[in-house]
């Protein structure tokens, strides 16, 4: 019997019939941003939009488009009651007069897009919670703010030599590969685990002396090899797309780090909670992995921002409980 498409596999899930309207939606805009990624300079929309968002980072023409994509899907499925995004200031106010979903979702429409023009891989996050039984007719920013422990799914897409949708509903992530010729996602791994142990780290070691010491030491010991007290030599990714580099860890291990980084106190580290750090953590703990800011598990951060940022330590659940228990020390 051939795999089943996200569609059949839905059906046959435990999934609210508003939640497989959604999760359908959100693999159509995965589906186009796949398409427009694939055409690239043919379609005159790389570069620069000659805009910035409130990150303060410079957009791509790609940021634009990938976020109005994804912004019509979560609209078009009927099932939701607010949408946020990395590319927005605010939350996305629904129309007037259109009925309020079951669902609020964040996302980041292109994750590590400042690779797009170099042909490298990128990817769509995105994180659904439900809308607050207190929330009122107008759904405000509070109740985003919600732990990444209450998320009802998870996801990303991974735009890269095949495009990939990996989901997580809460029991265990399963994988699924775009067919182009009859244009569905189709279930081609079931029940992804990140092994306990690895031999890889990721992280920007151009930022090593802003990194506190628990990081520093465990990253000089991955580097010093069998000649330190880890007795076995490592090797080391970084993509720079959050997307690719978490898809690797789940796919054969590794540890990826965006470390509180003294570059700037304010900012506690790079990643945004919302929309990068929380699917991220709920897909890599349903792997069988962990997830920490280095002191606290991720997962049970209460968020005070829509844009917060937080340090971020992911993967084999060896070893980042080995660097969480370096800060605990
Ligand atoms: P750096 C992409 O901009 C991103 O948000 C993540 O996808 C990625 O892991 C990180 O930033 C890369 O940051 O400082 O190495 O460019």
């Amino acid at each position: 019997m051939s795999a089943p498409t996200l569609n059949q596999y839905l059906a046959q899930a435990q999934v609210s019939v508003p939640l497989q309207h959604l999760l359908l939606q959100v693999s159509v805009a995965c589906k186009s941003i796949s398409a427009a990624i694939g055409k690239g300079a043919l379609a005159g929309i790389l570069g620069q939009a000659g805009s910035d968002n409130i990150q303060g980072e410079e957009q791509k023409k790609l940021d634009v488009i990938s976020n109005d994509i994804v912004l019509a899907a979560g609209v078009n499925s009927g099932s939701i009651a607010g949408l946020a995004s990395e590319e927005m200031d605010d939350i996305f106010p629904l129309p007037d007069g259109t009925p309020l979903g079951d669902y609020l979702m964040l996302f980041d429409p292109l994750d590590g897009s400042s690779n797009i023009d170099v042909n490298v891989s990128v990817g769509t996050i995105f994180s659904i919670l439900k809308k607050p039984l207190t929330a009122q007719s107008v759904i405000t920013t509070a109740d985003f703010l919600q732990a990444g422990s209450q998320q009802v799914c998870a996801g990303y897409a991974v735009y890269g030599p095949s495009t990939l949708l990996v989901l997580t509903l809460g029991n265990g992530v399963d994988c699924f590969t775009l067919d182009r010729e009859i244009g569905e996602f189709v279930l081609t791994q079931r029940g992804m685990t990140i092994p306990t142990d690895t031999k890889e780290f990721a992280i920007n070691m151009s930022n090593m002396r802003f990194w506190e010491s628990p990081v520093r030491r465990y990253v000089d010991e991955m580097v010093a090899g069998k000649t330190s007290v880890r007795g076995k030599d490592f090797n080391m990714r970084w993509v720079a797309s959050m997307v690719a580099d978490v898809h690797r860890i789940l796919t054969r291990g590794g540890i990826f780090m965006y470390p509180y980084d003294l570059k700037d106190p304010s900012k506690a580290g790079k990643l945004r909670l919302m929309y990068e750090a929380n699917p991220m953590s709920f897909i890599v703990e349903q792997a069988g992995g962990a997830s920490t800011t280095g002191r606290e598990r991720i997962l049970d951060l209460q968020p005070t921002g829509l844009h917060q940022r937080v340090p971020v330590i992911l993967g084999s659940k060896n070893e980042v409980d080995l660097v969480t228990s370096y800060h605990h020390e």
